[in-house]
């Protein structure tokens, strides 16, 4: 039968590399050989084109064949064994002996196929390392390291000792796969490579991907010439054979190009796992051909497995190290928080509440009210910024270090929030907090210039490695540090404790609008008693008179004088209710709600009212005077005129028959006498001192209730009703009134109004 090749022709080439079939090039480095068995069968399927070379069969005398064609029965027995346990120890060399001469074997299976890879030893000894020194030193390194970095170094120049490669690099991928040489030991005469990045193209996704699964790979010579594979050729479709796990596959061109462009000769490369994700690698490059015995190559793998193993322990110590600062910072501030509930709108500019994550500044929106502390962008900035977050963080949390990766306003944000933590407070768009950090200028130090990695072949036809290794500073911007995981937990932590503040602070505010409302019921209870009483009373007392007298005009003879003094008595009776009724109908409609405040001189309203009463006052003799001049002040201006008409009506009905009135208006700023209630808040004080009739201050409190009517004047049109409506109007301006006297010896009224209207935190300031 005839012999093929299974060699992939694939054009391999810059622009498709990404997707080159790297685990089946259909061929082999030269400094060994291959066979392939039929799993069941045990029949050599496949052989490298070199076989004579070390076996003095040619791939004809051998394809087709049984196994025991061309090992020992009882090679061939061990071998079966093995396929059937499906077990092999790396630790020991598999050793086969062809014709006398022992190989270094690596069996493994895919497919149907048993391939069996055959290496002479290179140094001709099977020299087992001294592990008892190796790992003594690594327990060294362990002790010796104060970070992952240090150990980095200690394990790149034992690994070098070990190995005897010119360079060893540990090479630590990025999230995205660039690459950095974190660590290096190297020959004194070459340029170090420590420090410089290396774009995540250089080692495509499938490469990766590959060395997940093998994790020791070496290239002996990079002057190699590809041995083809082969098999018999039975007619029908080249088959293709899966070199991921083999040792000896032939490397993808592209790669052979990138090392030659770099000068290397030979390579040995080590996986660094973590998690299942290549964390890194450690890269040996030699100057010169190079190959290593095996247990050489297990030694290596060795200070691989090692360095992974204290990866994640040494990134916790870091981490624990951060958090256990960040703790320190974030005890005195929760503490804070659970002392004021009120704690954004009382101490926003708390340092720690933005220094404890290592931002620059912190902004908080709470019931639509925006505080800020720190560096933070312009107001309107923040609330497109808000807005955006609000649509785009749909369960409430956005966070990034390049917030101009996906918000385009981002650039003009740059030196206060290149990069945020956002947490939304509340579902609505009223409460949030936005970390922010600026942007932080990074210089990577690329091996040349990482946009032209790619570039054109002289003739333009194919694509080539770029040739340039040297030092390409790239300035990375519009980029924030990133947040580590401390700082991301702290976040959400204080978010957390923000977010039940919200919640209480509502609570509250819905607790305090209850409390208020209690009260105006309660008031507005005691009116309607009031009035009850009222109808039960004051009308009851004139309707019987009606009753009364109306009787009296219907039975018996009555004289004409009777009847015409009944019908006067009916007439006033009637006139006592048409006024009651309408008191209770004004003071009824004494509401607070739909009247709009406006800010109106008080001065002038009094002005206004002394002119309506000027008659009066001319005609008594009185003398009013205001004695400091009244503010403006934002009241309901049809009210404020009728509050002071009734107090200057008041003091001219009750002044001294034998005296002429002297009302002194007054006015003063300060907080309520002490005693009462509000002692402590600031007023607007007006008072009006009178030199009348006066009355008896036990009367102090109740003298506002309606329908008191105290001084029995001769005046039937009074019905106690002014100094309820007094009391009423300045409830309705969230003020009060006091009143004040001795019997016969004036009195004293005074409007208290408040003298700055403080918002509750969190609610929106007064129009
Ligand atoms: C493979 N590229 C690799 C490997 C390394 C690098 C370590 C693993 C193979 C090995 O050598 O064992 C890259 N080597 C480096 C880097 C340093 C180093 C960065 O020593 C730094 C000091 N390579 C390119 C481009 C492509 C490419 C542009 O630069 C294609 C788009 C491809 N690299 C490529 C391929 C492999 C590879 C296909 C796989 C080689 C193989 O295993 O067959």
């Amino acid at each position: 039968m005839k012999i093929k090749d299974i060699v992939n022709r694939d054009n391999i080439n810059l622009q498709n590399c990404e997707s080159e079939p790297i685990h089946i090039p259909g061929c082999i480095q030269q400094h060994g050989f291959l066979l392939g068995i039929h799993s069941h069968s045990f029949d050599i399927t496949y052989c490298s084109a070199n076989v004579a070379r070390f076996l003095q069969l040619t791939p004809e005398q051998i394809l087709g064949k049984p196994l025991q064609s061309i090992f020992s029965a009882q090679e061939a027995a061990r071998l079966k064994t093995f396929v059937d346990d499906e077990q092999f120890d790396q630790s020991q060399p598999f050793v086969f002996t062809i014709q006398n001469t022992p190989y270094n074997t690596k069996p493994h299976i895919t497919g149907q196929t048993i391939i069996l890879e055959f290496e002479p030893f290179p140094d001709g000894s099977l020299a087992l390392p001294d592990l008892y020194r190796q790992t003594q030193k690594l327990v060294n390194f362990l002790q010796g390291a104060q970070n992952l970095q240090q150990l980095s170094h200690s394990i790149a120049t034992e690994t070098r000792a070990i190995t005897g490669y010119d360079r060893v690099m540990i090479y630590r991928f990025d999230k995205d796969y660039n690459g950095e040489v974190y660590a290096e030991s190297k020959r004194d005469d070459l340029l170090p490579l420590l420090g410089h990045n290396y774009p995540h193209t250089d080692i495509p996704a499938q490469a990766r991907a590959l060395y997940l699964q093998n994790v020791l790979r070496m290239i002996v010579d990079v002057d190699y010439t590809p041995v083809p594979l082969l098999t018999l050729d039975n007619g029908q479709e080249t088959p293709t054979l899966d070199l991921s796990l083999s040792l000896l596959r032939s490397v993808s061109p592209i790669h052979i190009e990138y090392l030659k462009n770099m000068g290397v000769k030979a390579t040995l490369t080590i996986s660094l796992i973590l998690d299942g994700r290549l964390w890194g690698m450690i890269a040996c490059h030699h100057y010169s051909p190079r190959n290593i015995p095996h247990y050489t190559r297990l030694s290596a793998l060795l200070q691989g497995y090692f360095f992974t193993s204290q990866i994640k322990v040494r990134e916790v110590a870091d981490e624990y190290q951060q958090s256990q600062h960040i703790n320190d910072c974030l005890q005195p501030l929760l503490n804070a928080m659970s002392a004021d509930d009120y704690f954004i709108p009382n101490r926003h500019q708390h340092e720690l509440l933005f220094s404890c994550i290592n931002a620059n500044g912190v902004v908080t929106k709470l019931n639509n009210q925006l505080f800020t502390s720190g560096q933070v962008p312009p107001a309107e900035d923040i609330d497109t910024l808000a807005n955006w977050l609000q649509q785009h963080a749909t369960d409430g949390h956005f966070m990034t270090d390049r917030l101009i990766e996906t918000y385009s306003a981002a650039k003009e944000l740059s030196n206060t929030a290149a990069g945020i933590i956002y947490y939304a407070l509340t579902p609505d768009a009223g409460s949030y907090i936005i970390w922010l950090r600026p942007e932080m200028e990074k210089a990577i130090n690329w091996a040349g210039n990482p946009s032209k990695a790619i570039v054109m072949d002289s003739d333009g036809a194919r694509l080539s490695p770029r040739k340039s290794f040297e030092l390409w500073k790239e300035i990375v911007r519009f980029q924030s540090k990133e947040w580590n995981k401390p700082e991301r937990d702290a976040a959400a932590l204080l978010a957390y404790n923000l977010q039940k503040q919200v919640y209480m602070m509502r609570i509250r505010q819905e607790e305090e609008k209850h409390r208020q409302l209690t009260v105006k019921l309660k008031a507005a209870n005691a009116e309607l008693e009031n009035f009850n009483w009222i109808s039960a009373h004051d009308l009851k007392e004139p309707l019987r008179k009606i009753q009364v007298f109306a009787s009296r005009t219907f039975y018996g003879d009555v004289s004409l004088d009777v009847y015409k003094d009944s019908l006067q008595r009916i007439q006033n009776s009637a006139h006592r209710i048409q006024l009651l009724l309408d008191s209770m109908l004004s003071f009824a409609g004494m509401r607070s709600t739909g009247e709009v405040r406006e800010t109106i001189s008080l001065q002038q309203v009094t002005e206004q009212v002394l002119d309506k009463f000027a008659a009066e006052i001319q005609h008594t003799e009185a003398l009013i005077q205001v004695k400091q001049h009244l503010p403006a002040l934002r009241v309901i201006p049809r009210q404020a005129e009728q509050l002071f008409s009734h107090l200057v009506s008041n003091a001219i009905k009750f002044s001294k028959p034998s005296q002429p009135l002297l009302l002194i208006i007054d006015y003063s700023i300060g907080s309520a006498s002490a005693g009462s209630d509000n002692s402590g808040t600031s007023y607007h004080r007006i008072s009006f001192t009178d030199n009348g009739v006066g009355f008896d201050n036990k009367f102090a409190a109740t003298i506002f209730r309606i329908f008191q009517i105290l001084n029995r004047t001769q005046d039937s049109t009074n019905v106690g009703i002014g100094l309820a409506i007094c009391k009423k109007i300045m409830d309705n301006h969230d003020g009060f009134i006091t009143a004040s006297s001795c019997e016969g010896e004036g009195a004293v009224f005074t409007l208290y109004f408040p003298a700055e209207e403080t918002p509750l935190p969190g609610e929106p300031s007064p129009e």
